[in-house]
C-alpha cells in the first residue's frame, strides 16, 4: 500500500490525467492525497472536481483532499458571498448542472489530515502548534464552516486580511494561506520566492520554534517556493497554475513524479 500526494492542480485536468498515468495507482490498495487548490487559474476546474468526487466514491477514506484558499474562494463565490475576481476561471463550474452537488462535496473536505508521521495541509502550521493542536484547530474551523453565518464570516475573509482577533480566522489563514510570518507570528502578505521575503518575514517552516518538526508536513500553496523536499517538509506546488509542471510524490520512498503542463 502506497500513499501518493499531488500538488496544487488548479483546474489543470489534462496535466492531472497525464500525471495519474505515471502513478499507476492501485485503486484497491493505494492512498491518494491532494494538497488542495483543485480549482481556479487553469481551464478545467469543473472536470477536476467531477474526477475528485468520482474517485472519492471508489477509494473512500484512502482519497483525501484538504481545502486550499482557492477552493474556499470558489465556495464563497458559489454561495454569493464573494465576487468573481479578474483572474478567476469559475464560469464553467458556475453554469454546470451539478455545481451545487460538487460544491457541497467540496465543502465537506477537511482542512488537515494526519496519518502517522505524515500531515497533509494546504499552506502550513503555526510554529506554536503541535500536530495535535493543528488537527484540533482544523476540526474547529471545519465546524465553523458548516454553520451558515460563521462560514460566511470566514469565507468572505478567506482571500483578504481579516479580523486577527478571530481565532478561527487566524487558524484558517494558517492552514490555507500562510507563507511567511513576522517574529510575532503575524502573517506577511508575500507570495514571492522565499529568498526575496521582506526583512522580518520568515517562511513558516523555517521557524526554529516550530513544534511540528517531528512530523513530515506535506503542503502546497507556494508556487514561488516550488518543489522542495527536506526533513520535516515536502512542498509540492510546482506552479501548474502558471504553466509549470504538476508534481506528485510517493511518500514511502520519496519518488517524485512530474508531468509537464498540458493545460496552459
Ligand atoms: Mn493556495
Amino acid at each position: 500500500m502506497a500513499i501518493y500526494a499531488i500538488g496544487d492542480v488548479h483546474g489543470c485536468f489534462r496535466t492531472l490525467t497525464g500525471l495519474l498515468r505515471q502513478l499507476d495507482l492501485d485503486q484497491s490498495e493505494d492512498c491518494l492525497w491532494l494538497v488542495g487548490d483543485l480549482v481556479n487559474r487553469g481551464p478545467a476546474s469543473l472536470a477536476v472536481l467531477r474526477w475528485a468526487q468520482r474517485l472519492e466514491a471508489k477509494l473512500g477514506e484512502r482519497f483525501v483532499v484538504v481545502l486550499g484558499n482557492h477552493d474556499l474562494h470558489l465556495l464563497a463565490v458559489h454561495r454569493g458571498w464573494s465576487e468573481v475576481r479578474r483572474k478567476d476561471t469559475f464560469d464553467e463550474f458556475l453554469q454546470a448542472p451539478d455545481r451545487d452537488e460538487l460544491a457541497e462535496w467540496l465543502a465537506r473536505r477537511p482542512l488537515i489530515h494526519r496519518d502517522g508521521d505524515f500531515v497533509l495541509v494546504h499552506a502550513g502550521l503555526l510554529p506554536g502548534w503541535t500536530t495535535a493542536d493543528a488537527c484540533a484547530w482544523g476540526r474547529r474551523v471545519e465546524k465553523g464552516l458548516q454553520q451558515r453565518e460563521r462560514a460566511q464570516q470566514l469565507l468572505r475573509r478567506a482571500g483578504k486580511g481579516g479580523d486577527v482577533d478571530d481565532p478561527l480566522w487566524r487558524a484558517l489563514g494558517a492552514l490555507t494561506r500562510m507563507r511567511t510570518l513576522t517574529a510575532a507570528s503575524e502573517f506577511c502578505e508575500f507570495a514571492g520566492p522565499p529568498e526575496q521575503a521582506p526583512v522580518g518575514c520568515v517562511p513558516w517552516f523555517e521557524r526554529r520554534d516550530r513544534r511540528s518538526r517531528e512530523q513530515t508536513l506535506v503542503v502546497g500553496h507556494w508556487a514561488a517556493l516550488g518543489l522542495r523536499i527536506e526533513p520535516g517538509m515536502i512542498a509540492l506546488d510546482s506552479g501548474c497554475a502558471w504553466g509549470g509542471p504538476l508534481t506528485a510524490i510517493r511518500l514511502s520512498d520519496r519518488t517524485v513524479f512530474e508531468e509537464k503542463n498540458r493545460d496552459l
